[in-house]
């Protein structure tokens, strides 16, 4: 028996945190792991791929799977996305379904009716997380708590604020609770499964779509291409992709000036991720309809 990765009583397991876009699944991931492990804006669809971020406890690991947010896609990459969520409930201990604080309707409805068809096939307990919940009175929250629990038997109810962490101690003791006995999946210094690379492209991603506006936010793909390691630095090339001239007019901004604020942005975050200094250089490169062409879209790592 090898008792450094499996001792009686600990537990683990997989658990999926999916909900509409924009509930704040993402921000709930950081904050659980106390590192940024998952790219979040005030805009929906955000996240594009499934997220594992790793939170060890005396007496469990949890491994927690951020994904996009479920919604009825107009073109490939959102067809993408939306199966990176429910593939994510293939393969769980637990779902946490995340809402926002108020009565629910029709596309809380199809989210429900996506997570009942899985739960079905897979069987797993499923804890409804409502967020939020500083953005309302407390109040109004039973009326909310009352209708969901009649829409879909809930293991748990457990209302929060991802925000400002409110409310996770106790959701981390109920997801703990329903976990089965099992190993350590990952090592005890390990917060996340993405490679460096990704992160650095999802940074740049952030930055980009905090600092534009309408469509530029979807129409951004981001590759980093070249990764030098130097002694004191490392120097990072990435390319920046959009559908249209105009958008890479608008990402390049008057004398180069958006460009610069993104890079300097995203530059600041990637030495304090990677611990040293970084040289980051970013091409803006038209790739038309790579949203919609499923060659593009291989080549962008959303497959
Ligand atoms: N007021 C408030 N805002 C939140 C809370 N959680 C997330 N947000 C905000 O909601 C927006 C979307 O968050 P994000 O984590 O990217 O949502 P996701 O699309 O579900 O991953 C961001 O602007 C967050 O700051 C919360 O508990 N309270
Ligand atoms: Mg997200």
């Amino acid at each position: 028996m090898n008792n450094s990765t499996s001792r009686e009583g600990f537990k683990s397991g997989f658990v999926a945190i999916v909900g509409l876009p924009n509930v704040g699944k993402s921000t709930l991931l950081n904050n659980i792991i106390g590192e940024k492990v998952a790219i979040v804006t005030p805009k929906p669809q955000t996240t594009r791929n499934r997220i594992r971020g790793i939170k060890n406890l005396p007496n469990a690991q949890i491994v927690f799977v951020d994904t996009p947010g479920i919604h009825r896609p107009r073109e490939r990459l959102g067809e993408f996305m939306v199966k990176e969520a429910t593939a994510a409930l293939k393969e769980v201990d637990l779902v946490v379904v995340m809402v926002e604080p108020r009565m629910p309707g029709q596309r809380e409805e199809m989210l429900l009716r996506t997570v009942r068809e899985s739960k079905e096939k897979y069987n797993f307990p499923v804890i409804l997380v409502i967020n939020k919940i500083d953005t309302i009175k407390k109040a109004e929250l039973l009326p909310i708590m009352e209708e969901y629990s009649k829409m879909m038997e809930f293991s748990e109810i457990i209302p929060i604020s991802a925000l400002k962490a409110d409310g996770l101690d106790i959701l981390l003791d109920r997801v703990v609770d329903y976990l089965p006995e099992g190993p350590k999946y990952y090592p005890d210094d390990i917060v996340t499964d993405q490679l460096e690379r990704f992160m650095i492209a999802e940074i740049i991603r952030e930055k980009i779509i905090n600092m534009t506006e309408d469509e530029i936010p979807y129409a951004v793909a981001v590759e980093v291409t070249d990764w030098k390691e130097r002694d004191d630095m490392i120097v990072i090339g990435a390319t920046i992709y959009v559908e249209k001239d105009s958008q890479k007019g608008i990402i390049i901004g008057k004398k180069g000036s958006r460009l610069k604020a993104i890079g300097t942005a995203a530059r600041k975050e990637a030495e304090a991720l990677l611990n040293t200094k970084v040289y980051l250089e970013l091409w803006v490169k038209v790739k038309e309809h790579w949203r919609k062409s499923p060659y593009s879209l291989r080549e962008l790592g959303y497959q």
